[in-house]
């Protein structure tokens, strides 16, 4: 489905006197407070936020996987949706692609599509947690940790062939997550696969190209029950510094035991100039990828102020690759998307809002009171208007969500694509 910029525009008039009124009135009140709002509007226009390919169509769980519909069977159409996200939202210019669900065919021709699209291709993802048709080894016991040499070997291929596919595609890092740990107590020696992993992790970082990152995720649990061998950020780091400066963590929103501290530890990594990567989602129990800010909103800003704090203080730390790491299971993942767009950008807005002075001087005397009203003050500001001005100035909808259900896009994309489509991927 293509989308004209005429149904942005006649879209956008509809509302455009009464946005112009809300934006204004939040900028006075923004000025009183000394916040320069075209500022934080254009840091708002700039952020961008990669969309992963196995999110663009219905995700399922071990139980079942309910279709959408009109979800895209390959790699053109999946850029196809990201688009669209794109020109709705002006934030989603990335896609981050999972090899092998997503090789090519035609590189150029992919290449032109996501140009005609506005997008770049973000991070690479390799996939050594399933078994691939044909593959001489199976990864049942682990990939790069693998006591068996064969195993590693292939593996260690595999992601060597993951850059060689994004550096075709022009992507700037590879993104590893690894699958491998153990479900039952003394099934792995701990120091055996974890030494495994860092001697793969090397021969992996060795082909890496001089402009490029490696970024090394983490999780506690999932589809190993009792360790994983990268189990948490202090892992990762560990790591990542192993490999050398072009290595990085990981934070996925969704990795962490309940209640962890993620702000503490986003701060952690970016004074020590390690945060490479971000998958955004969110969770109530564990890794369960819903909609970002859907059920821990003030927990997105607390992260987000720690990110715009190191993005203001920590020239050590480089930029952050921005991504979303969600699936759903019964909700249109476009509109999904959308939604987890726009809780990003409200949390970053509202993070911008912060009066960092006043927070540092409030700390200093140990003024508790004041620097929690200091968060929350920015917290409570509803600065929906201001994400609506960086979409209108960047020649995106006002409301992408709803101007993509008064052109009911899904109804024309299950026309278009059929209406028994299953994504590649998970
Ligand atoms: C599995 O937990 C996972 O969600 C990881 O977060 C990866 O980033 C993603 O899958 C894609 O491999
Ligand atoms: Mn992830
Ligand atoms: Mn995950």
């Amino acid at each position: 489905m293509k989308l004209y910029e005429s149904h942005i525009s006649e879209f956008n008039e509809k509302s455009i006197k009464e946005h112009q009124n809300q934006f204004d009135f939040l900028g006075d009140t923004l000025d009183k407070k000394n916040i320069n709002t075209l500022n934080v509007v254009d840091a708002l226009a700039k952020f961008q936020v990669a969309i992963p390919s196995w999110a663009l169509g219905a995700g399922g769980t071990r139980f079942g996987r309910f279709s959408y519909f009109g979800e895209p069977s390959n790699l053109t159409q999946k850029l196809d949706d990201v688009g669209l996200l794109h020109a709705l939202t002006q934030t989603a210019g990335a896609i981050s692609l999972h090899i092998p669900w997503d090789v090519p065919e035609d590189y150029n021709a992919i290449k032109e599509q996501a140009k005609s699209l506005n997008l770049k291709f973000d991070a690479v993802n390799s996939n050594t947690f399933q078994d691939q048709a044909n593959a001489k080894e199976s990864y049942k016991f682990g990939s790069l940790c693998n006591t068996d040499e064969a195993i590693r070997a292939q593996a260690i291929a595999h992601n060597q062939d993951v850059i060689k596919i994004g550096e075709k595609l022009g992507s700037k890092s590879l993104t590893v997550w690894l699958a491998d740990g153990a479900n039952f107590p003394g099934q792995n020696n701990f120091q055996t696969v974890l030494s495994n992993t860092e001697n793969s992790l090397k021969s992996i970082y060795k082909t890496l190209p001089d402009d490029w990152k490696m970024f090394i995720e983490y999780k506690p649990y999932e589809p190993n029950f009792y360790s994983t061998v990268i189990q948490d950020w202090g892992t990762s780091f560990m790591l990542a510094n192993a490999c050398g400066d072009k290595a990085y963590t990981l934070v996925d929103l969704g990795h962490h035991l309940p209640n962890t501290n993620i702000e503490q530890i986003v701060s952690t990594l970016m004074l020590k100039g390690k945060l490479g990567g971000f998958h955004f989602n969110d969770s109530k129990y564990g890794d369960d990828d819903v909609t970002v800010g859907s059920v821990k909103p003030y927990a997105l800003f607390l992260i987000f102020n720690e990110l715009v704090y190191g993005m203001q203080n920590n020239p050590q730390n480089p930029d952050l690759s921005w991504m979303i790491d969600a699936s759903h299971n019964i909700k249109d993942p476009l509109e999904d998307l959308m939604q987890s767009l726009e809780a990003i950008q409200e949390a970053y807005a509202k993070a911008l809002l912060v009066d960092q002075s006043a927070l540092k001087q409030a700390q200093s005397v140990h003024d508790v009171v004041a620097c929690q009203e200091i968060l929350q003050r920015a917290y409570r500001t509803d600065v929906r208007p201001l994400l609506a001005q960086a979409r209108l100035q960047s020649g995106g909808a006002l409301d992408p969500l709803a101007l993509y259900r008064g052109l009911d896009v899904r109804q024309t994309l299950i026309e278009e694509r059929g209406k028994h489509t299953i994504a590649s991927g998970l």
